[in-house]
């Protein structure tokens, strides 16, 4: 299902959430049996939601828009306003979901800095509050694998077995936020339902390495879903013909995780590549899977600069601070693609 662009289009790094849909998804999402999905009668998103529960092994899945939104269903659906949520302090749910699990949940974060973004039970544990009436109580643990801000890095099983083991014993809820699960379930060698198996609730996307044009999957109990449907409409998220989406959606979740570790070979030649540049610095081992983060401190220029800089040679990426920028690969991006990128960083920073 590869679409790559013409050579001379400009080269997209800034995200895998930019893959355009196939042709294969177009023809699938014109010919889309619908219903209205509000009374459970789109029969396309019923499928695909059925497939998903299926392939997490879950009682239940829905669909969502995004993942923003499948993220902060769940963080509603198991916490209580005032309480505390532990994450990673560069987790999305926490930096890139505007505050939502504040303003629509009620409560705030207690961030933890963990090496390569991988939250173990050692570096949680000292961060649950005491059950003293006059402390705000821990509510859940939320845990992203692959981490985004880390570099697309991958936390073992076995790290996210302990960490909901030790957390279910304490009563405490572990919701995974799963938008690059299939990245980390081809990095480990091992289906998704093995390596997720012990979170109370998952989110992962369609719109990111699978390629999907919209949407994301909540994945859990019956009565968890149940209630994740009210929370999805009282949040504008009841989308009535929305098998057009789902449609696309299904593709994704058959073909997409077959072709990842393309991906996954692109950003490790990317990152082997920035690493021999004077200046770039970039620990080529973090690189796992589709992401790869690197500092330009050492050529003197602010990360914006070069990102301004490459954009005038056609290759698009992004800031991650003013050190920092990400480079993403995704089904769009070919490896003679990966060789200009590298190219342009070369003629920019040294
Ligand atoms: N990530 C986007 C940006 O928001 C940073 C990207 O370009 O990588 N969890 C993780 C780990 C994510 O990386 C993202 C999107 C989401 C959740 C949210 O997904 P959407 O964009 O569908 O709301």
């Amino acid at each position: 299902m590869s679409t790559h662009p013409e050579a001379d289009a400009p080269i997209d790094l800034r995200s895998d959430t930019v893959t355009l849909p196939t042709a294969a998804m177009r023809r699938a999402m014109a010919e889309a049996e619908l219903g209205d999905d509000v009374y459970g009668e789109d029969p396309t998103i019923n499928r695909l939601e059925r497939r998903a529960a299926e392939v997490f092994e879950r009682e239940s899945a829905i669909f969502v828009p995004s993942g923003t939104m499948g993220n902060q269903i769940a963080i509603k659906l198991h916490t209580r306003p005032g309480q505390e949520i532990l994450c990673e302090e560069r987790g999305h749910v926490y930096n890139y979901e505007m505050a939502m699990l504040a303003w629509f949940s009620g409560c705030v974060v207690r961030p933890i800095a963990a090496p390569r973004g991988v939250l173990t039970w050692a570096l949680v544990a000292p961060k649950i509050q005491p059950q003293t009436y006059y402390i705000a109580q821990t509510g859940l643990i939320s845990m992203e694998n692959t981490h985004n801000m880390a570099g697309g890095t991958v936390t073992p099983v076995a790290v996210m077995e302990e960490v909901c083991d030790k957390a279910h014993e304490r009563r405490l809820p572990v919701h995974l936020d799963g938008a690059r699960i299939f990245n980390a379930s081809v990095a480990l060698g091992r289906p998704v339902a093995e390596i997720t198996r012990n979170f109370d609730s998952i989110m992962f996307c369609l719109s990111k390495g699978l390629g999907a044009p919209v949407g994301s999957l909540l994945l859990g109990s019956r009565d968890f879903i149940a209630a994740a449907r009210a929370a999805r409409k009282a949040l504008g998220g009841g989308m009535r013909q929305a098998g057009v989406l789902a449609a696309a959606g299904l593709i994704a979740l058959e073909e997409g995780p077959k072709r990842l570790h393309e991906d996954h070979a692109n950003a490790k030649f990317l990152a082997e590549g920035l690493a021999r540049i004077a200046g770039i610095e970039i620990d080529v081992s973090s690189v796992e899977t589709n992401i790869a983060i690197f500092d330009v401190t050492g050529t003197g220029k602010e990360a914006g600069a070069v990102v301004t800089a490459l954009k005038e040679r056609g290759v698009l990426c992004g800031a991650v601070n003013p050190q920092l920028i990400r480079f993403v690969t995704h089904l769009n991006v070919s490896r003679a693609q990966c060789e200009g990128a590298l190219r342009a960083v070369l003629a920019v920073c040294v």
